[in-house]
């Protein structure tokens, strides 16, 4: 493992707060090996480059690129673009309205939080290689029967997965919209509890169970 330190900055740019487009932009740069770059507060553009790299943007509207190898990318706060390159990369979805790419390999797309403000873009959701990751004490369900319930670890099942508008039933926690790429989260399904938009996916994609995984 290699500490990484900042190497450049610009931030002799003055921040005018009414342009954020001119505030200052931090850069840290990884190497081939295995980094683990924590950034600032402030806006970063965070590159892992070679190794698998853990990179974590904190506040601030952030770029992150893992580069290749598997790469683990947190934007934090605030609106981050997030791009995992090469290798079989884990993105993690934060607040603020991120987007999301997890270019080549078997991408996971995670959920460490259902309370996450503003929606994430995945740009390039494969519903072939990559799945979506929920974590199942956030993602706890509403029975009919009154009670709180947690998802088994693992791939969703096929009877908990819906292809609509809206869920079909009481028991479709996870509703994809293929005409608008829309990804909803119910907890209770048809029943009272809200219906929740929790990330866009590109539309049309063949979308099952196996795309959703409970951990
Ligand atoms: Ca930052
Ligand atoms: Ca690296
Ligand atoms: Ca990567």
């Amino acid at each position: 493992m290699t500490t990484v330190t900042q190497i450049s900055s610009m931030s002799q740019v003055p921040a005018v707060p009414q342009i954020p487009a001119i505030l200052p932009v931090i850069v840290f740069m990884g190497d081939s090996d295995d980094n683990i770059i924590d950034a600032t507060d402030r806006r970063d553009h965070v590159f892992g480059r070679g190794g698998n790299d853990t990179l974590n943007g904190l506040d601030g509207n952030d770029l992150l690129e893992g580069g290749a190898g598997n790469d683990t990318l947190d934007g934090g706060a605030d609106h981050d673009v997030l791009r995992g390159g090469k290798g079989n990369d884990t993105l993690i979805i934060s607040d603020g309205d991120d987007e999301l790419t997890g270019g080549g390999g078997r991408d996971v797309f995670r959920f460490d939080s259902v309370f996450i403000s503003g929606t994430s873009t995945i740009t390039d959701f494969s519903a072939k290689k990559d799945v979506i990751q929920l974590d199942r004490s956030q993602f706890f369900i509403l029975p009919p029967n009154g009670s709180v319930d947690y998802l088994p670890v693992g791939k969703l099942a096929a009877r908990h997965f819906h292809i609509g508008a809206a869920p079909g039933d009481a028991n479709d926690y996870i509703t994809y919209n293929a005409g608008t790429g829309d990804l909803f989260f119910d907890r209770d399904g048809t029943g009272g509890f809200v219906t929740q938009l929790i990330a866009k996916l590109p539309s049309g994609l063949d979308m099952t169970h196996n795309n959703i995984v409970i951990s």
